[in-house]
């Protein structure tokens, strides 16, 4: 047997098992790369929201991605919720330390999380600077929802015209590639992702759902996107990938508990070989 790529997220625990880095690594699992994790937070939280979460120690986190990262080895990560301004910062020393980031050989995915849809935060508040100034550089791609793109930006997207304006205030930031996801322009019939190198734009448009139960949605998109780099494909093919993917675990959706449920990535097994000793 050979050993699958893997694929490490640098995120945190959702007691309810919908998002954060129970979402990431269903998502590795069905995409066909092994997953390691950094956790960074536990959240208290099921299918009506967040009532609390503690941060790990950011010697903690740091420690466990140069653990993994040096003996196991990774061909792509990926950050979720990230909690606090310090852990930011062990994460970005650690990542520098393994190579992983535009300084390095291994691609890193930002996923900006800030906040639950139920508006829970997930991000202490200063610690959006710090995002922004030590993560984003390091950043192969940045996944913010429009939510986040008003936290960081001040920019206040209504429009596909202003969903263009955002991606280029954020590619200041430094990141190499920017997707603004259009999942809450609400008023808009599709679902249009706009893509960005800080020359060209790519836009993928998706169906739009009337389905309410996406917990989870914006952490297996970004997941999707980590494992497809982590198999070795480039930036647009790993969104492209990432897009037809977060589709289909929308259409698998399911409920749970009295709120919302979530997505399901498990609509697409991996063949027993990928894992399976023969
Ligand atoms: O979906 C964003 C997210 C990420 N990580 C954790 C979460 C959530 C949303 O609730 O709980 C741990």
């Amino acid at each position: 047997m050979t050993t699958p790529p893997r694929a490490l997220t640098i995120a945190g625990s959702d007691s309810g098992g919908g998002a954060g880095l129970q979402a990431d690594l269903r998502t590795f699992f069905a995409c066909g790369v092994h997953g390691l994790t950094a956790v960074t937070a536990v959240t208290v939280q099921n299918s009506l929201g967040v009532t609390g979460f503690t941060a790990i120690p950011a010697a903690v986190v740091a420690a466990q991605i140069e653990a993994v990262a040096t003996d196991i080895g990774v061909q792509a990560a990926k950050t979720g919720m990230l909690a606090t301004a310090e852990i930011i910062a062990a994460v970005a020393a650690a990542c520098d330390r393994v190579h992983i980031g535009r300084g390095g050989a291994i691609p890193l995915v930002v996923d900006p999380v800030a906040a639950s849809m139920h508006g829970d935060p997930l991000l202490r508040d200063d610690a959006l600077d710090a995002l922004r100034t030590e993560l984003f550089p390091r950043a192969t791609l940045i996944t913010p929802n429009l939510d986040e793109v008003r936290l960081l930006t001040g920019i206040d997207v209504r429009s596909r015209d202003q969903q263009r304006d955002a991606a280029e205030a954020l590619a200041e930031f430094g990141s190499r590639w920017v997707l603004v996801k259009g999942g809450h322009l609400w008023d808009d019939p599709e679902c249009l992702d706009l893509l960005y190198d800080g020359t060209e734009f790519t836009e993928l448009v998706g169906p739009r759902f009337a389905e309410v139960h996406t917990h989870g949605s914006g952490d297996t998109l970004a997941s999707c996107i980590t494992a497809a780099l982590a198999k070795g494909n480039d930036v647009p093919s790993a969104v492209r990938a990432g897009k037809d993917f977060i589709v289909e675990s929308v259409r698998h959706a399911y409920p749970l508990g009295a709120g919302v449920g979530p997505v399901s990535p498990l609509w697409r097994l991996p063949d027993a070989e990928t894992f399976l000793a023969p």
